[in-house]
């Protein structure tokens, strides 16, 4: 059954359309609540995080978080403030990301990035701002009673958005564009860049749940595999797509001699790799029998999307 009570065959992308806008709407929802409302003489850099935080974006992180924790039952009010966390993790990201230090881009989800619309000292701040919020909400008893708990939530994101993840993978892509990189040098790359902050969006659900060991290791493998087809589907996005289909420039790896899977093998082989990951991660649901469904339809749409 989807979220939205019709039923679906797994992979039934129209479903799983309305799945995630149903997510969105409740994410939003509690992003507007979770952030701080622009008041006093520093509000310019609130206002900044709410521009990059609340329009916009597929919300694919907190729908994997809300998704997983549904399969421990877990209260939607807890998981909802799980997934708006990492959700303020990646736009922090995507802010400092745009920034003429680094990717030096003018158009995020269709809109003047951050430092475009404020400037880049208020952008640099507005990411720090969504970053530490984001442990705010994680260690507050409102996201989950326990204590223990919520320190294995801090940790988890803590590790998955540091150095040894995405800061990691964000260091390696900079210095990707003076370097030649091996197949398995550039999977690692992407694996820190992007698979990591998508496995503990599944492992927030698990967390939630007090799922044992083995199981948050089933929803990790499940994110690494998915993140790793994401990200094959960003780069064919990123050579296929238009700028108005994705609200952001197009074209850049290339332009900046990035290499990619796809830049190494061509488009279709890279396709071919999307699919063998995304079979990969639904063979990490079989544990969960069928109330993986969405997980499994969540795989799917991350290879067929458009944008
Ligand atoms: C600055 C520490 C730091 C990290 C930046 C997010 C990121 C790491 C780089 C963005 C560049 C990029 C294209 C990454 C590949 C995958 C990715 C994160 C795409 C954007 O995520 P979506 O498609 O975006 O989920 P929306 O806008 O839908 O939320």
């Amino acid at each position: 059954m989807s979220l939205t009570g019709a039923a679906s065959a797994p992979g039934d992308l129209l479903t799983f359309a309305d799945d995630l806008r149903v997510v969105a709407e409740d994410v939003n929802a509690c992003l507007t609540s979770l952030l701080p409302l622009p008041q006093g003489p520093e509000q310019r850099v609130v206002e900044a995080m709410r521009y990059s935080a609340l329009d916009g974006g597929k919300r694919l992180r907190p729908f994997l978080a809300v998704a997983s924790a549904d399969l421990f039952h877990v209260p939607r009010a807890h998981s909802l403030r799980a997934g708006a966390a990492v959700e303020m993790v990646h736009c922090y990201s995507l802010i400092h990301d745009d920034l003429p230090a680094m990717d030096d881009d003018d158009l995020r989800r269709g809109r003047p990035t951050c430092h475009k619309a404020f400037d880049e000292a208020t952008a640099i701040l507005a990411g720090d701002g969504l970053l530490t919020g984001a442990f705010a909400v994680l260690s507050d008893e409102e996201t989950h009673p326990d204590g223990d708990t919520r320190a294995k939530l801090v940790a988890a994101l803590a590790e998955a958005a540091g150095a040894e993840g995405m800061v990691g993978g964000q260091m390696l892509d900079l210095l990707a564009e003076d370097m030649d990189m091996s197949e398995s040098e550039i999977e690692r790359l992407q694996v820190l860049k992007t698979g990591r902050l998508l496995a503990v969006s599944c492992q927030v659900g698990g967390i939630l749940g007090q799922a044992d060991t083995a199981t948050l290791e089933d929803l990790r493998t499940y994110g690494l595999c998915l993140g790793a087809a994401f990200q094959i589907a960003d780069d064919l996005l990123d050579l296929e797509a238009t700028a108005g289909d994705l609200g952001k420039a197009t074209g850049k790896d290339d332009a900046a001699g990035k290499a990619t899977f796809v830049s190494l093998h061509g488009p279709e082989r890279a396709r071919k790799r999307a699919k063998t990951l995304v079979d990969q991660a639904v063979a990490a649901l079989s544990p969960f029998g069928e109330s993986a469904e969405l997980l499994r339809a969540a795989a799917a749409f991350t290879v067929n999307r458009q944008s």
